[in-house]
């Protein structure tokens, strides 16, 4: 897949304001600061399509970038970040809940986990939802760059045994957003479910 034209269309903060366009979306979901505002730059090889910080819990809001006029791109609020205060963390958590259960246009999700550390505990309750609603999802081992060579392929493949196990598991893809390392296999697989 050849990314021509990447725009930033909307935020949303309610699903009451989510398009009623019908077109498919492909969700990035992941903790706070784990890449996935750099990551959706570096797939459309933008600097500042996606705002990316260095102060995690920043993306607050549900934002879609329009793909190719064709597909929608959408940057799904970081979990897990501490500071946040435990009644906007849970609102967060139902947000992206009922954003997951209800989507019918969702096509599927990259799902984004840091390569260096296990997944943490919401990492994994959030898979657990993916397959739970049927969603194809694709994991994307991030900051990959920062993973000594030598440790890499003892990583991902103990990354590969975890979350293949899920059904609806699709792949496991070592990402920098850095180097650009797995950018073509995360388009090939994007491509090969949305079409
Ligand atoms: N070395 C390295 N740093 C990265 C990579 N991806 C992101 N970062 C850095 O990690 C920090 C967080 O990146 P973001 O893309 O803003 O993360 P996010 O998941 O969108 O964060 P929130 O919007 O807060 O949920 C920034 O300082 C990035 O420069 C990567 O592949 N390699
Ligand atoms: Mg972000």
């Amino acid at each position: 897949m050849k990314i021509t034209t990447a725009e930033f269309v909307l935020g949303v903060a309610n699903l009451r304001q989510l398009p009623k366009d019908g077109i498919k979306e492909v969700a990035f979901l992941g903790r706070s600061n784990v890449g996935k505002s750099s990551l959706i730059n570096k797939l459309c090889s933008r600097k500042a399509l996606a705002r990316s910080s260095a102060e995690p819990g920043k993306t607050r809001e549900l934002n879609y970038y329009m793909i190719n006029k064709k597909i929608y791109f959408v940057d799904l609020p970081g979990y897990g970040y501490a500071k946040v205060p435990e009644q906007i963390r849970s609102s967060w958590g139902k947000l992206i809940e009922q954003y997951l259960k209800g989507r019918d246009q969702l096509a599927m999700v990259i799902q984004l986990v840091d390569a260096r550390h296990e997944p943490t505990e919401l990492d994994l309750m959030m898979v657990g939802w993916l397959d739970y609603y049927n969603i194809p999802f694709l994991v994307a081992l991030t900051k990959a760059d920062k993973l000594p060579s030598s440790k890499m392929p003892r990583f991902v493949q103990s990354a590969r045994d975890l979350f293949t196990r899920y059904q609806h598991c699709q792949d496991v893809i070592p990402f920098s957003s850095v180097t650009g390392i797995g950018r073509t296999e995360v388009l090939h697989a994007i491509a090969s479910l949305v079409g």
